[in-house]
C-alpha cells in the first residue's frame, strides 16, 4: 500500500462589506468557509456573490480589478473581496410618446435596462433621449421638471420620464392686409415662425396682431371667428388668418372695389369724439353689393347697426350721432360687383381754438439807461376760453441785481381776448465805460388754456450807453 501526499498551500479570502465568495474548484464558500488548502500548482478561480442591491467593488491582495480572480497555488495566497452598500435606481416611462433614458455614470439605458444598482452616495444624472416627433415633457418621482435629473443614491429611488407625441401647428395668412399671429404657449410668431411642434394634448391659443392700417377679419381652417382661437393638439393642425387693408384714411373714399358673388370684404375707420352726421355709402359700378356697418366690432349678416340692401350698388347708412370709436364696414357680394366706390364721411365737432402764447421775437435789445425793458407777450391763432402764462427772468452774462432786476408773475386773458400783454424788467444804469453788452433771458412757462409758442424764451441784450473812450476817435470827430 502506498500513501501519496501532495504539497499543498492555503488560500485565504477576506471581505470588506457584505457579500460572499465561492471558488472553483470548490473549497471556498465564504460565507463561512473562507480558507482552504489546494494542491501546489492548482489554478483557483474566485467569484464574488452579492446580495440584494449591494455591489462588488473589486479585489485586493493576490487579485486586483473587478473581473475574474484566478490564483495559482504556488504558495499560500491571500485575497480580499470588497463589497459596498448599494441601492437600486429604477426608471419607468409614461406618456403617449416614446423615448429612452440614459444615466451617467453608466448603468441605466432604458431602452431595455431600466434598473441598476449604484453605490451609496453616488450622484446619478439621468438624461432623456427623444427622436422624431416625440417630446420629453418632464420627470416625476425622484426628479421633477424638464431639466437635468440628478439623484443621490442614499436609498432605492424611482424616476419616471414622461414622453409625449407632438404635432405640428401651421399658420398661414391670407388677404390684402398684413398682420402677424402669436401663440400661447410660445412657439408661433408668424411673422416669420409660422409652424411649430406642440405636445399632444396641449391647448394653444393663437392671437392675431395687427398694426397701422390693417384689420384682422377672421380665421379659417382649424380656427373660426374673429377673436383669439384655441386649439387642442390632438393631431397636426393648420389654420389661416385673414388680414385686410382697412380704410385707414378718414373719411374713407375708396374706388373701383370689386368682388365675387358671396364675397365679403371688410373696412374700418375711426370716428372722433364730437363728430356728427356719419354717412357711409356705396355707389356706382355694376352688379349688386350690400352694405353693413357696425360700431366697435366687425358686422355679420345678423349683427350690425345698419344694413342697406337695395338692388344694385347704391347703399347708404346714416348715423346722426355716431360713437367715438372704430366703425367697421362689410361689403357683401349679393351678386358679382365691380367699379364700386365706398365713402364714409362725418361732420367734425366744432372745437374751441384757444390760440398760443409767446414772444414776438427770440431776442431784443435795450439801452442801459432805458429804465425798463418792456416785454410783449402775444396771443395768436385763436382766443377761445381763458388763458394764462407765467413769466420770469434768468441771468446770463447780465447779472440780476447788478444789470437788471429779477421779475416774475403771470399774465391772463379772458375768453375772446387776443390783445397783447406786457411786463417790465428794470434795467440798472451805471457809469462804467466799455462794458459792451450783457444778456439775460425772459421765460414763459405753465401756460393754461392756450398752448405755448416755440418763442417762449427771449434773450434781452443790455447795451452800454457810456461814450466810448477812444481819444483818437474824438480827434477824428473834431477834425470835421
Ligand atoms: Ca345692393
Ligand atoms: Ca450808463
Ligand atoms: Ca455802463
Amino acid at each position: 500500500m502506498t500513501a501519496n501526499f501532495a504539497v499543498g498551500y492555503a488560500l485565504t479570502v477576506s471581505k470588506t462589506g457584505t457579500g460572499s465568495v465561492t471558488s472553483s474548484p470548490a473549497g471556498i464558500d465564504c460565507g463561512s468557509t473562507c480558507s482552504a488548502n489546494f494542491a501546489s500548482g492548482t489554478v483557483i478561480t474566485l467569484s464574488p456573490v452579492v446580495s440584494g442591491s449591494n455591489l462588488f467593488t473589486g479585489w485586493s491582495g493576490a487579485c486586483t480589478g473587478t473581473g475574474a480572480c484566478s490564483v495559482t497555488m504556488s504558495a499560500a495566497q491571500n485575497v480580499t473581496a470588497n463589497f459596498a452598500v448599494g441601492y437600486a435606481l429604477t426608471v419607468s416611462k409614461t406618456g403617449t410618446g416614446t423615448g429612452s433614458v440614459s444615466s451617467s455614470p453608466a448603468g441605466i439605458d432604458c431602452g431595455s435596462t431600466c434598473s441598476a444598482n449604484f453605490a451609496s452616495g453616488t450622484v446619478i444624472t439621468l438624461s432623456p433621449v427623444v427622436s422624431g416627433s416625440n417630446l420629453f415633457t418632464g420627470w416625476s418621482g425622484a426628479c421633477t421638471g424638464t431639466g437635468a435629473c440628478s439623484v443621490t443614491m442614499s436609498a432605492a429611488k424611482s424616476v419616471s420620464a414622461n414622453f409625449a407625441t407632438q404635432f405640428v401647428l401651421t399658420v398661414s395668412k391670407t388677404g390684402t392686409g398684413t398682420g402677424s399671429v402669436s401663440s400661447s404657449p410660445a412657439g408661433i410668431d408668424c411673422g416669420s415662425t409660422c409652424s411649430a411642434n406642440f405636445a399632444s394634448g396641449t391647448v394653444i391659443t393663437l392671437s392675431p396682431v395687427v398694426s397701422g392700417s390693417n384689420l384682422f377679419t377672421g380665421w379659417s381652417g382649424a380656427c373660426t371667428g374673429t377673436g383669439a382661437c384655441s386649439v387642442t393638439m390632438s393631431a397636426a393642425k393648420s389654420m389661416s388668418a385673414n388680414f385686410d387693408v382697412r380704410g385707414a384714411i378718414t373719411p374713407v373714399n375708396l374706388s373701383n372695389l370689386a368682388g365675387a358673388v358671396g364675397s365679403t370684404a371688410y373696412f374700418s375707420f375711426n370716428v372722433p369724439a364730437g363728430a356728427s352726421n356719419l354717412v357711409v355709402k356705396t355707389l356706382g359700378g355694376t352688379g349688386n353689393v350690400d352694405l353693413l356697418v357696425r360700431a366697435s366690432a366687425l358686422p355679420t349678416n345678423s349683427i350690425f347697426q345698419c344694413e342697406s340692401h337695395a338692388a344694385g350698388n347704391n347703399e347708404t347708412c346714416t348715423f346722426a350721432t355716431p360713437l367715438a370709436t372704430t366703425y367697421y364696414i362689410l361689403l357683401d357680394g349679393i351678386l358679382e360687383f365691380s367699379g364700386v366706390t365706398l365713402t364714409a364721411s362725418y361732420t367734425s365737432a366744432t372745437l374751441n381754438n384757444p390760440g398760443s402764447l409767446g414772444f414776438t421775437a427770440i431776442s431784443m435789445s435795450v439801452r442801459e439807461n432805458a429804465g425798463n425793458a418792456v416785454i410783449t407777450v402775444t396771443r395768436t391763432g385763436g382766443s377761445d376760453d381763458v388763458a394764462s402764462v407765467s413769466y420770469s427772468t434768468s441771468a446770463g452774462s447780465a447779472v440780476a441785481g447788478v444789470d437788471y432786476g429779477s421779475v416774475a408773475g403771470s399774465l391772463t386773458w379772458g375768453s375772446g381776448d387776443a390783445s397783447d400783454r406786457s411786463f417790465s424788467v428794470p434795467i440798472i444804469n451805471n457809469t462804467i465805460r466799455n462794458q459792451g453788452s450783457r444778456v439775460f433771458t425772459v421765460n414763459l412757462t405753465n401756460a393754461t388754456g392756450a398752448s405755448l409758442l416755440s418763442t417762449s424764451n427771449m434773450a434781452v441784450r443790455i447795451n452800454d450807453d457810456e461814450i466810448i473812450s477812444m481819444p483818437w476817435l474824438n480827434l477824428l470827430l473834431l477834425d470835421d
